[in-house]
């Protein structure tokens, strides 16, 4: 049986909620939530399996897996009697791979940022203290404790949210530009590289920043076909967002700034 630790509105747990519902595998769902600063939500054995202390982590077996992408490619190949998300065809392979590595080439990193300066900084100041400083202490990743330091402090004029919303336009330009004359990003058929990219449209779009690529229509079309699929139901939308009102109102609160770093030339 495959188990899943995992939370809600986690841009990495949704795609691979996405690849188990799209295959039609059977999963057991196990919440670790973390992101609101509380670090007590882990399982005591985590950090042997993640050292970073991140979900989303998978079990099959006796087998455990950090890291969506992994996840998400180790499905393919352990269960290839299921619908497919990865073409047979290596140099599709290698092309879904390059869309793919965008997401750990920085793009993951910027989400966190303007998620952050945008939202988390207003909730993690309402959190109890101690279990802040206790979340941050078991934080491992230097460079992520580093960067949630200054977006918490400077929010909106942090230093590292401009490269973040320009690395989102770049993404989400490139990706219209394809999609103008391909239906899918890798290949003739949807795939991990659709999979793993969409969550950050579901993302932005929850900040209400979908006005910032309103003109994308390639893109926007991709979107709607993605998100009109089943598998896209039970995978993001019935899981919801505990947080859903806050990104909202904040996001709202955050536009005028984001569409100004959006507008600038670099
Ligand atoms: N590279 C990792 C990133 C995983 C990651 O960033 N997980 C976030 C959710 S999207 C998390 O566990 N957040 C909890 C926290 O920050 O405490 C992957 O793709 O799985």
């Amino acid at each position: 049986m495959l188990t899943l630790y995992h939370y809600d509105r986690s841009t990495a747990a949704q795609r691979v909620r996405l690849g188990l519902e799209e295959k039609g595998l059977e999963w057991k769902s196990v919440i670790v939530d973390t992101a609101l600063g509380d670090a007590s939500q882990r399982p005591d054995d985590f950090h042997k399996y993640n050292p970073k202390g991140l979900i989303p982590l998978l079990k099959d077996g006796a087998f455990t897996l950090p890291e969506s992408t992994l996840i998400l490619e180790y499905l393919e190949d352990a269960y290839p009697n299921h619908i497919n998300l990865r073409s047979k065809d290596p140099k599709e392979v290698a092309k879904m791979r390059l869309w793919m590595r965008k997401i750990e080439d920085g793009i993951h990193v910027a989400s966190r940022t303007i998620g952050v300066c945008v939202v988390n900084r207003h909730i993690y100041k309402k959190t109890d203290k101690e279990q802040l400083a206790d979340y941050y202490a078991k934080m491992r990743d230097g460079v992520r404790k580093n960067n949630d330091k200054i977006n918490i402090e400077m929010g909106l004029e942090s230093p590292l949210l401009p490269p973040s919303v320009q690395a989102f336009k770049e993404l989400f330009s490139e990706m219209n530009q394809h999609l103008q004359t391909n239906k899918w990003l890798a290949g003739n058929s949807y795939s991990l590289a659709d999979i793993s990219l969409v969550v950050y449209l579901t993302r932005l779009s929850s900040f209400q920043m979908a006005p910032l690529w309103s003109k994308m229509t390639a893109l926007n079309n991709w979107f709607e076909n993605i998100i009109s699929r089943p598998a896209y139901k039970s995978a993001v939308i019935d899981w919801g967002d505990i947080t859903e009102e806050k990104r909202r109102d904040e996001g709202k609160a955050a536009f005028e700034r984001v569409e100004k770093i959006w507008n600038q030339d670099n």
